[in-house]
């Protein structure tokens, strides 16, 4: 009980929310989930709280109903009262606005295949999904095609997607080449490129971070953003500017691969003193695409533009004559990089949708069985 008298409305409450909070039960937002307890922002500040038996039956069918950072959740006394000083129980959670969903990586029976179609949801109720990808130098400068399947997730999870080139500092003269292949790979998203790590400059003046100030204009008015990208990008670098102090611990990316150490292995929601709340993330390498309804398209509208003047309207862009989309690869106007990605996520959202609906029956056959079974019981003769 740290801040008497909160406003829920600071941490994104409304009147939606409201409306669908159970009688006798008190909101909170979720900040931290560690093994079926919860970490929660209630008006009387920061609780720890277990999951209730109603949620751990919904998870157990679905995880995608397990709750996870930046939830609304309904709060009720435990029953049988304080375990180990916990007396709160997240009963339910209310209904997610949006929802960063990610699929498993698995490998099929003959060890092909990556997609699995359990999802895991990542963060929900987030209005701006900052995807991060460092600067580099030299000739593989950046992961676009990381950045495009970010942005699939972010598109579909109904936020509106950002892209940072963090670590811009390292760019050097690179910086305007790396903006120009940034825009071609986010059609219709803002870029911008941030050096977050403020430092001694050359001259013994102190360097402020770039384009710091222009991250925090995006959570203006109490909205929630999450930060997404592999380990070593400066996520948490970034929180920290924003929290003015450091609240996520950083760490120096090891030397030679770049890849940096999964220095942040938590998902933490954090407020910031200006207004605005980020959820910081731990490093991902590898993110699988979970049920797709129009995200891979949002990240390809050049494409589907171009798709429009082909000559057949079920072209496939593979070799058709009077193609318009390999017409651009060839004028340099589409990078080919970026079709072989359209063409990689697009298989991949198909092979999801498969399996769902695979899914699906299996379960509508199953119940089914179940009502056979109990019709068969009461008509015996
Ligand atoms: N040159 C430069 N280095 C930065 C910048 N931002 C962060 N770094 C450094 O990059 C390293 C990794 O930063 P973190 O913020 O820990 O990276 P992260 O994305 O949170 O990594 P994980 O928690 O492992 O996912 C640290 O040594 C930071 O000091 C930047 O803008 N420029
Ligand atoms: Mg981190
Ligand atoms: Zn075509």
């Amino acid at each position: 009980m740290t801040t008497p008298g909160l406003d829920l409305r600071t941490l994104g409450w409304n009147d939606s929310l409201a409306a669908e909070l159970p009688a006798g039960t008190v909101p909170a937002r979720v900040a931290r989930i560690d093994r079926g307890n919860a970490e929660v922002i209630a008006a009387d500040g920061h609780r720890r709280v277990r999951f209730g038996a109603r949620v751990r039956r919904a998870a157990a069918d679905d995880p995608v109903a397990l709750p996870c950072v930046g939830d609304w959740a309904a709060l009720a006394p435990l029953p049988g009262g304080d375990v180990h000083g916990v007396d709160l129980q997240l009963q339910e959670v209310l209904p997610r606005r949006t929802a960063i969903v990610r699929g498993g990586v698995a490998r099929d029976s003959r060890g092909g295949l990556s997609g699995d179609s359990k999802g895991q949801v990542l963060a929900a109720n987030v209005d701006v999904v900052f995807v991060a990808e460092p600067a580099r130098h030299g000739a593989d400068r950046a992961d676009l095609g990381r950045v495009e399947r970010l942005l699939a997730l972010a598109w579909e999870s109904g936020g509106t997607p950002v892209v940072l080139i963090t670590k811009s500092d390292l760019a050097g003269d690179d910086l305007p080449a790396l903006l120009t292949d940034f825009a071609l790979a986010a059609p219709g998203v803002d870029v911008h490129p941030v050096f977050a790590l403020a430092r001694e400059g050359v001259d013994g003046e102190g360097v402020d971070g770039e384009g710091v100030d222009i991250v925090r204009g995006y959570l203006d008015g109490f909205r929630t953003a999450v930060v997404l990208g592999p380990s070593g990008a400066g996520k948490s670098t970034l929180v920290n500017a924003l929290a003015g102090e450091t609240v996520m611990p950083t760490q120096q990316v090891r030397a030679g691969d770049g890849r940096g150490r999964h220095t942040t292995v938590h998902r933490e929601l954090i407020t910031l003193p200006g207004g605005g709340l980020i959820i910081d993330t731990p490093g991902i390498r590898r993110v699988g695409l979970y049920e797709m309804g129009e995200g891979v398209d949002l990240v390809f509208t050049d494409i589907d533009e171009l798709a429009e003047q082909c000559r057949f309207s079920d072209c496939s862009h593979e070799s058709e004559p009077g193609c318009a989309v390999l017409a651009a690869v060839d004028a340099g106007d589409l990078p080919e990089r970026r079709l072989a990605s359209w063409r990689k996520l697009q298989r991949e959202a198909a092979w999801m949708a498969s399996r769902t609906d695979a899914r699906l029956r299996s379960e509508q056959t199953r119940r089914w069985k179940v009502i056979e079974k109990a019709m068969r019981g009461r008509y015996r003769p």
